[in-house]
């Protein structure tokens, strides 16, 4: 993309109402635009990092086995009164009544539409299990919507949903997800530690947040240092097989939020070890039995031919609040460092003399190898000042800036600064292409 085509409204000035690091970034760097309290429009920048994190985010359902779909936004209230959950919902539920009064209410999560589908096509305990997911528009009418699109009004998850025979084959499917969860996390660039969590509104028993450690994070939280270091599954992990040791390992140290606290136990813990900290919630996996299948009567014929309300969990990521907390975890004063697999664009390409012929070419033929390459371009053909250039491209954060200039060129090189150190390196011109495409493939090609 070719920076003077591109919409990229820049700020100078702080906004004045961010008050964390993602939230003013973001705005600063024309990722999105406040439409309304808690409202924001993606701007093609940030759309960009959004449908990244998207992607990785489905990757790794899909590797785990579970079968995407899209439900609607809007759904009708009849089906929330089949569960109770219609008027225990309150007023973070956005109701609307359609022209023919119908009531109708702006989908804050999906587990009644998603029982509702399941037991319109299944009928057997031989068709389970089922593992659906989609990734959908929620709206949430929050009293305290704030950081932006930490928590926001309208916001992106991706919401999953199990339906087993029995107990035992749910926590299967819960720690399917729970393994997924942790890959996920660690493909996008953050430690997203699992703890014991309360059940809220959804309800169930079993219950984890994931959560990443950070200062300007909404929750307080409590753990066992020893669980950052742990490593993650790797891709070959087999879905099919047992995970228990792998949730067992994960789940064996302290780990636990505010609600779910456990001073006495807490204090059993090496105090070298104890983390007392903030943190943002990034997922949620939540394991609640018969709840919505018993009221909503989800019922499969067992092998006996009786009727049995299906067990199920359900299983939330918070896709755009995902790029708020990698954001918080990769900046500094200039701006954002993004993580090469969720970048907008990998290679910033800088041309310090626009209208140089010599320049010009470079950078076209530079531009054009990289993009043959695989690797997506930012180029910055604009006419701007060498100052100003360089300024906003720290700001927007991409992780390679390919520099391009008059005196360079003379003795054949290009200067290439890696934004996350902000490291400078010379390469020979004609060799600078294939080592940072090298360089890219190398980063996206994770374990
Ligand atoms: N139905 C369940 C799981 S599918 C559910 O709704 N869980 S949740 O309420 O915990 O939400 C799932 C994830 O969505 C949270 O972990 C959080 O990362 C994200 N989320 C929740 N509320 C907001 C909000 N107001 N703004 C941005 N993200 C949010």
């Amino acid at each position: 993309m070719r920076l003077s085509r591109y919409y990229l409204p820049v700020l100078k000035e702080t906004p004045s109402e961010a008050q964390i690091a993602s939230h003013r970034l973001m705005l600063r760097a024309g990722m999105i635009r406040q439409e309304g309290a808690g409202i924001y429009a993606w701007l093609p920048l940030g759309f960009r990092v959004l449908k990244k994190i998207e992607q990785i985010v489905r990757e790794e359902q899909d590797r785990a086995g579970a079968a995407e779909m899209l439900m609607p936004t809007i759904q009708q209230a009849d089906l929330w009164r089949e569960s109770g959950r219609y008027d225990a919902y309150g007023k973070e539920m956005l109701r609307i009544t359609d022209r023919a009064d119908r009531e109708m209410l702006f989908g804050p999560t999906n587990e009644e539409m998603i029982t509702e589908i399941f037991r319109a096509g299944v009928r057997s305990y031989k068709d389970l299990p089922k593992l659906l997911y989609h990734i959908q528009w929620k709206f949430r009418d929050e009293i305290r919507p704030r950081f932006g699109v930490m928590r926001g009004r309208e916001f992106l998850m991706k919401d999953s949903y199990s339906f087993d025979i029995d107990e035992e084959a749910a926590r299967k499917s819960y720690y399917k997800m729970f393994v997924a969860y942790l890959r996920t996390f660690a493909r996008l660039g953050v430690k997203a530690i699992p703890m014991r969590a309360d059940t809220g509104p959804i309800g169930g028993d079993l219950s984890h947040e994931f959560i990443v450690l950070a200062e300007t994070g909404e929750s307080a939280v409590f753990c066992d240092k020893r669980l950052v270091e742990m490593d993650t599954p790797k891709k070959d992990v087999d879905f099919d097989g047992d995970l228990k040791p792998i949730f067992d390992q994960f789940t064996s140290l302290y780990a636990a939020t505010d609600e779910m606290h456990d001073k006495a136990e807490f204090d059993n813990v090496d105090a070298k070890h104890q983390v007392s900290a903030r943190g943002i919630e990034v997922g949620h996996i939540f394991f609640f039995g018969d709840k919505y299948s018993k009221p909503m009567k989800a019922v499969v014929a067992g092998p006996d031919g009786n009727e049995i309300p299906v067990q199920m969990g359900s299983y939330g990521v918070g896709v755009s609040r995902l790029m708020g907390a990698i954001i918080e975890a990769y900046h500094d004063e200039n701006g954002c460092k993004w993580p090469i697999p969720v970048a907008p664009y990998q290679v910033g390409l800088v041309n310090l003399r626009t209208g140089d012929e010599a320049s010009d070419a470079a950078c076209e033929k530079l531009y054009a190898e990289l993009t043959s390459k695989g690797v997506e371009v930012l180029y910055d053909d604009t006419a701007g000042r060498p100052g100003e250039k360089f300024a906003r491209m720290d700001l927007i954060g991409l992780p390679y800036q390919l520099v391009i200039g008059p005196r360079g060129l003379d003795k054949g090189e290009a200067e290439v600064k890696n934004r996350s150190t902000d490291e400078r390196e010379t390469f020979a011109i004609d060799k600078v292409g294939s080592v940072l495409a090298e360089r890219i493939a190398e980063a996206l090609d994770y374990a």
